[in-house]
Formats: C-alpha cells, sequence, structure tokens
C-alpha cells in the first residue's frame, strides 16, 4: 500500500505549488523571495520561516467563500478572526477572515494562511441598489470552483488526507482554480466597477479569481527594504505596522511594492477582442513578532494612533520580553519570556493600507449609513463554518 499525503504535507504541497505559479506569473516575486531568504539565512532563520508565506485571495458572494472554506479544510486551514475594511481610515468594500492552521504542531510543520476577503456588496455606501443587483447577478452566474473539486475537498478532509496520486491531482486542480485567467474581461463592465472600486473591479469584473499576492516572510524587514531598494525596485512608501525598535518586535510588520501591469485580454461591446494590461497583482513582504493580548493590543492601538508611534513607543511597551510577559502584554508558550509565540493573523489597517496603496485609483465611499450587517457571526453563519477568535487560539498556544 503506497503512502498516505495526510493533511499538513497537502497543505506544504499547495503552498509550494502556488509559489511556483506565482513566480512564473510575477517575476519580481522571485527576487523578493530571494532577497528574503538571503537575509534570513544570514539571521539563522529556521525552516519554517522561509518556507512560510501568506497568500490573498478575494471573492464575490458568501457562496464563493463557503467554496473557498471547505476547498481549505482539506489542507487543514480554518477561518480565523473577522476584518472590517470598510471602516478603515481608507475603507475598502470588502469583509475577511484568514484561513490558517490553528494549533502548535500543525502551524510548525507549515504555517500556510490565506487573507481571504469578500466583496461587501450589501454596502449601500459603496454599491447603490441596482449595481448591487447587476453585481450580484454577475458573481451568481459565474463559478470559481468546479463542484467535483469541492465535493473532493470534502472527501479528503474527512478522511484526513490522501493517497499519492489522488493528493497530486487534488493539489494541482486546487492551485489551477488560483490562476490568472486568459478569457476576455468584458471592458464596460470592468470599466463601470472601477469607477465604484478598483477592488471591485478586480473580484466582481471578470469570472474567476486568483491568488492576489504570495508574501514570504523575513526576520529583518528595515533589511529586507533597503535591499530591494538597492535592487532598483520601488517599495511603498512606509513599513505598514509597529514602527522598527530596540524591544521585542509585537505583531506584524509589512510593506510591498507594485507589480508591472500584466497583460490581459479585453472585449468590447462590438465584440472585438484587444489586448490591454491591468495592474492589480503585487509583491508583498512581512515581518512576524509575538502575539499581543487582548491588553497589550489595547496598548499597540494606543500607540498607533499617535502622530509619530516610533516616537511615542517606549511609553507604551516595555523593551524587555520579560516584562512584556510580567505585564500580561504578549504570549509565551508556557509563560516562558524566552518562547515567545508568534502572531499568526493580520492587522486591518495595514491590510487596508496594502489594498490601497497598490491601486490606481480610489474609492470614495459615499457618506450614507451603514445598513449591511457584516459581522464574525454573520459570515460563520452563512459560510457554515466556525470562525475562530484568535485570543482564544493564542491562549490555548500558549498554555499547551
Ligand atoms: C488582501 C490585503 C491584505 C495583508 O497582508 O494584510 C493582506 C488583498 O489585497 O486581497 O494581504
Ligand atoms: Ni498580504
Amino acid at each position: 500500500m503506497s503512502r498516505r499525503i495526510e493533511t499538513w504535507e497537502l497543505r506544504a504541497k499547495f503552498a509550494a505549488a502556488l509559489s511556483r505559479m506565482y513566480a512564473a506569473e510575477v517575476p519580481a516575486y522571485t527576487t523578493l523571495v530571494e532577497v528574503s531568504a538571503g537575509v534570513n539565512r544570514e539571521l539563522g532563520g529556521s525552516r519554517r520561516v522561509t518556507a512560510e508565506r501568506h497568500g490573498a485571495i478575494r471573492v464575490g458572494s458568501v457562496r464563493e467563500l463557503a467554496d473557498l472554506a471547505d476547498l481549505f479544510t482539506a489542507f487543514g486551514m480554518y477561518p480565523v478572526g473577522f476584518y472590517d475594511l470598510r471602516d478603515a481610515a481608507s475603507p475598502v468594500p470588502v469583509v475577511s477572515t484568514a484561513f490558517r492552521p490553528i494549533d502548535t504542531e500543525q502551524l510548525d510543520r507549515n504555517p500556510f494562511r490565506v487573507f481571504t476577503s469578500m466583496l461587501a456588496t450589501a454596502d449601500a455606501r459603496f454599491f447603490p441598489v441596482d449595481l448591487r443587483s447587476r453585481v450580484e447577478r454577475f458573481v451568481a452566474a459565474r463559478q470559481l470552483f468546479d463542484p467535483a473539486l469541492i465535493a473532493e475537498a470534502r472527501r479528503i478532509a474527512a478522511d484526513g488526507g490522501a493517497e499519492p496520486a489522488r493528493a497530486n491531482r487534488f493539489v494541482g486542480e486546487a492551485v489551477a482554480a488560483f490562476a490568472l485567467s486568459r478569457e476576455p474581461i468584458d471592458r464596460g463592465w470592468h470599466d463601470e466597477l472601477t469607477k465604484v472600486s478598483a477592488v471591485a473591479a478586480d473580484i466582481a469584473g471578470v469570472r474567476t479569481t486568483h491568488i492576489n499576492h504570495l508574501t514570504p516572510r523575513v526576520l529583518d524587514i528595515d533589511e529586507l527594504y533597503r535591499r530591494m531598494a538597492a535592487r532598483g525596485i520601488t517599495m511603498i512608501d512606509a513599513i505598514q505596522g509597529p514602527p522598527a525598535w530596540h524591544g521585542p518586535d509585537v505583531l506584524l510588520r509589512q510593506t510591498s511594492f507594485r507589480a508591472l501591469a500584466e497583460p490581459r485580454r479585453f472585449r468590447d461591446a462590438d465584440g472585438t477582442v484587444s489586448d490591454g494590461t491591468l495592474r492589480v497583482r503585487f509583491g508583498e513582504v512581512e515581518s512576524r513578532g509575538v502575539a499581543l493580548t487582548p491588553l497589550g493590543r489595547q496598548r499597540y492601538d494606543a500607540a498607533m494612533a499617535a502622530p509619530d508611534p516610533s516616537a511615542v513607543w517606549a511609553d507604551h511597551f516595555p523593551v524587555t520580553d520579560q516584562d512584556m510577559a510580567a505585564n500580561g502584554l504578549a504570549y509565551y508558550h508556557g509563560g516562558d519570556p524566552s518562547k515567545p509565540v508568534v502572531y499568526e493573523d493580520f492587522l486591518p489597517t495595514s491590510a487596508a493600507g496594502i489594498f490601497r496603496s497598490n491601486l490606481d485609483t480610489d474609492t470614495q465611499a459615499v457618506a450614507e449609513a451603514d445598513n449591511a450587517e457584516y459581522s464574525l457571526d454573520w459570515m460563520a453563519s452563512q459560510i457554515g463554518h466556525h470562525i475562530h477568535d484568535p485570543y482564544e487560539l493564542y491562549e490555548k498556544v500558549a498554555s499547551s
């Protein structure tokens, strides 16, 4: 009997195959991975860190999100947290969750995570009634995932793995669902949505989805930023998230660069198909610090609200892990300050910033009341999956 490919190995294969595909599609990604790996090598990074990636995927409806949730279950990735990017300082018309492994052993084997956003079509600040119904009809009429693929994902999830031939077929088909499509894009429809939001056009202006970016983890993001700039790759202005400082790194720091315009085909109203370009994908890199407790997170939010967070950082955070632990600000394995629990999630402000910094056009949300009831519970009930509370998971990881 042949060996069984277990859930974690399916996840590792899925992440690696997505990475190969994205490298072929977005060449600058390869540079980013090389430079990150170089920095990590010099700093003695572990196997986990250098293999580590997060992806970003965007879908148009709860039905599509439910399919993704079922698909990811086969890889041992479960929804964690709820992010509402509509109320960021620079709003984006999506609500999001992150699919990821949830226990220490699975995270150690392969921590692949995917930030997954759903277009908030019910929010009248972005979508007037008529547009909303046309977007919803368009999305309802497309099929992002073959029902046979989702059915296979459910079976593999229930079995906890698959034999090699079946596993390879499944991973191959799952990855193909996220390839950039060559199908011509309806120019009129895409343009109309771009006027509302470039994110809306990326999600609902086409009949397929794609991996938006894949992000390697680097141990020193300031050094990475300098090396990318030295190679002539223009990064966004700043590193998002907490400032660099001499105390413990907390949560998540991220930066990105704009990908080049990618060739896409367009169909005009008269049926003519012509070549054009779209600029929606980009390169992103991140460094991860210790996970904060709710109390630590309050301090973080207070520090970040200052005009210059780096100037006030030391007023909010102690310089040692010992004091972070003693003050109950961050999670440590078994309470041991030499063993920080890595932050595995995302930051809504950075996420909104990452979305926006890479767009050609900005969304101006009209100031109408938010009458859409998006929430963690709403999303969980719509997709039929429990959405985990990140703090509960960190408590468990710290005490196990
Ligand atoms: C997701 C943006 C958020 C991150 O790392 O914070 C994100 C997207 O662009 O679809 O990936
Ligand atoms: Ni990202």
